[in-house]
C-alpha cells in the first residue's frame, strides 16, 4: 500500500505508518494514522482508476493497498487527541489518530474491502451512510451484524456502486460515539474523471461538541445545547481557509452529523447545489443560491466559479454557531448602565467586570487586550484577528481565499487579501449634511384599522 517514497511523503506530512507486528497483522493492511489537524495535499491515486482527489479541510485521505483488484483500507476506531483550535485540545474518539477519521476515496465500480479494528473501550460498528450495498454490510449493530467487540477486527466488503458524497459513522451507542467525534467522509468518484470535473474539490463534516470550559472531554448526553460548533472538529480560527485560484471551478462538499441544521452561507459568489444525498442534481433542476441549509444526516455539494478576488467569509448563518464556548447563557445587558452597580457588586465579587453594555464585541476585545483569564483549555467566545482588527467570530467560520496566479496544487494560506486602491470601505471625515425632511402633507387623515380579532378571550 505505502511504498518507500510515499512513506517519506506521508512522514513529512505528519502521518505515521505504525510498525505493527508484521506476522500477526500479515493479512491486514498497515495502519496509517495522522497526528496533526493540518490540511493535507490531495492524495493522487497511484493504483486503480484515475480520479481527481478531494481536499479534506483540516484532514487527510486514507491510503489503500490493492489486493487482487480489491481496494483495501484499514480503519482503527480509537481514543484520539484533537486540537479544536490553537489553545484547546479535546479528548475525542476518532479513526486512525484523528477525529474525524480520514476521508476514504474510491471510484464508482471499485470493489472495496475495509478492515475495522476496535480499540475503543466499548463495542462499535461502521455504517456506510448513503451507500448501496448488501444489507449485511450496512453496519447496524444488532440488526445487520454483531457489534465489534473491543480488540476485534471486522471486515466490510462491497462495490462502490454510486458516485457521490457519503459519510461513515458508528451504528452502536451512537449518542455517545457521535458526541465523541467518531465519523469520517467518503467520496465515490465518477468512473469518468471528466464527468463534472472541478479544479478544487473540498470536503468537511459539520460536527458539534459540548465541552465544559476548563475540561477536555465532551459531555455525551447533551441533546441540543452544544457549545462548540465545528467543521471537521475544528473551530474558527482553527479552520483552514479554502484557497482557490481566480476562475477555478470549485466544489465544496459538507455532511451534517450534528443535532441541528446548518445554513451554509458564502460571501461574494452565487453557487448551485449540484449534489444531494441521492446523487447529482440534473443541471436543469439547479438554482442559484448564496445560502443552503444542510439538515441533520444530509450531505450537500455546492459548486461555483471563483470569479472575484478576495477573502470571502464562508460560514454557518446561525449566529450562535459562529461563537465558541462561554457567553451563550449570560443575560442581555444592552443599554444597562452598570457604572454604579460595579462598585456595589465588587464588594461581593472582587473580580467583577461590567460587560455587554454596548454589545458583546467588547468580550472579544477584552479577552485579547486585557488578557482576560479564561479557564484552561478554553477558547474565547469570539476570536480571530484580521488585517483590520478583531474578526469577532468562532465556531463554523472560515474564508474562501480567491487569488491570481496560484500553482495548480497550491493550497497554502496566501495571507490577507490586499485590496486595490478605491475598493475598500472607508471612514467619512467631512461634516455630515443636515438631513432635509420633506414637507409634511397637510390634511392627510390618518387611517386606523378597526379590526376585531376573533378569539375566545372575553373583554378584548
Ligand atoms: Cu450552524
Amino acid at each position: 500500500m505505502v511504498n518507500r517514497r510515499d512513506f517519506f511523503k506521508l512522514a513529512a506530512a505528519g502521518i505515521a505508518v505504525s510498525a505493527v507486528n508484521k506476522v500477526a497483522m500479515a493479512a491486514l493492511p498497515e495502519i496509517v494514522s495522522a497526528e496533526a489537524a493540518t490540511t493535507q495535499s490531495p492524495l493522487h491515486p497511484n493504483s486503480g482508476r484515475p480520479y481527481n482527489p478531494v481536499v479534506t479541510l483540516n484532514g487527510w485521505s486514507l491510503p489503500w493497498r490493492m489486493q487482487a483488484g480489491v481496494k483495501e483500507f484499514h480503519l482503527v476506531a480509537e481514543p484520539v487527541l484533537r486540537e479544536i483550535a490553537p489553545g484547546m485540545t479535546a479528548h475525542l474518539w476518532g479513526y486512525n489518530g484523528q477525529s474525524p477519521g480520514p476521508t476514504i476515496e474510491v471510484v464508482e465500480g471499485d470493489r472495496v474491502r475495509i478492515f475495522v479494528t476496535n480499540r475503543l473501550p466499548e463495542v462499535t460498528s461502521v455504517h456506510w451512510h448513503g451507500q448501496r450495498l448488501p444489507n449485511g454490510m450496512d453496519g447496524v449493530s444488532g440488526l445487520t451484524q454483531p457489534a465489534i467487540q473491543p480488540g476485534k477486527t471486522f471486515v466490510y466488503e462491497f462495490e462502490a456502486k454510486r458516485a457521490g458524497t457519503f459519510m461513515y459513522h458508528p451504528h452502536a451507542d451512537e449518542m455517545t460515539q457521535l458526541a465523541m467525534g467518531l465519523m469520517g467522509s467518503w467520496i465515490t468518484h465518477p468512473k469518468n474523471p471528466k464527468f463534472m470535473a472541478v479544479d478544487r474539490d473540498f470536503i468537511f463534516l459539520l460536527n458539534a461538541y459540548d465541552i465544559d470550559p476548563g475540561s477536555y472531554t465532551p459531555r455525551v448526553n447533551t441533546m441540543l445545547d452544544f457549545n462548540l460548533w465545528t467543521w471537521n472538529s475544528r473551530a474558527f480560527p482553527g479552520i483552514d481557509p479554502l484557497v482557490v485560484r481566480k476562475n477555478d471551478r470549485v466544489r465544496i462538499r459538507a455532511g451534517n452529523l450534528t443535532m441541528t441544521n446548518h445554513p451554509l452561507h458564502l460571501h461574494g459568489h452565487e453557487f448551485q447545489v449540484t449534489g444531494t444525498d441521492g446523487g447529482w442534481v440534473p443541471p436543469a433542476a439547479r438554482w442559484p443560491e448564496v445560502t443552503t441549509d444542510i439538515a441533520v444526516g444530509q450531505m450537500r455539494a455546492i459548486e461555483f466559479v471563483a470569479t472575484d478576488l478576495g477573502d470571502w467569509a464562508f460560514h454557518c448563518h446561525k449566529s450562535h454557531h459562529t461563537m465558541n464556548a462561554m457567553g451563550h447563557g449570560v443575560p442581555t445587558l444592552l443599554g444597562v448602565k452598570q457604572d454604579d452597580l460595579v462598585a456595589k457588586i465588587s464588594n461581593l465579587v472582587p473580580d467583577y467586570m461590567a460587560m455587554g453594555e454596548t454589545g458583546m464585541a467588547d468580550m472579544s476585545e477584552m479577552s485579547r487586550a486585557m488578557d482576560m483569564p479564561l479557564p484552561v483549555n478554553t477558547l474565547p467566545m469570539m476570536m480571530g484577528v484580521g488585517q483590520y482588527g478583531a474578526i469577532d467570530m468562532g465556531g463554523m467560520f472560515s474564508t474562501l481565499k480567491v487569488r491570481d496566479g496560484l500553482a495548480k496544487n497550491d493550497y497554502r494560506d496566501p495571507g490577507p487579501y490586499r485590496h486595490p486602491k478605491g475598493t475598500l470601505a472607508y471612514e467619512f471625515n467631512g461634516e455630515p449634511p443636515s438631513a432635509v425632511r420633506p414637507p409634511a402633507q397637510a390634511e392627510t387623515p390618518s387611517v386606523e384599522l378597526q379590526v376585531r380579532k376573533p378569539g375566545g378571550h372575553s373583554g378584548h
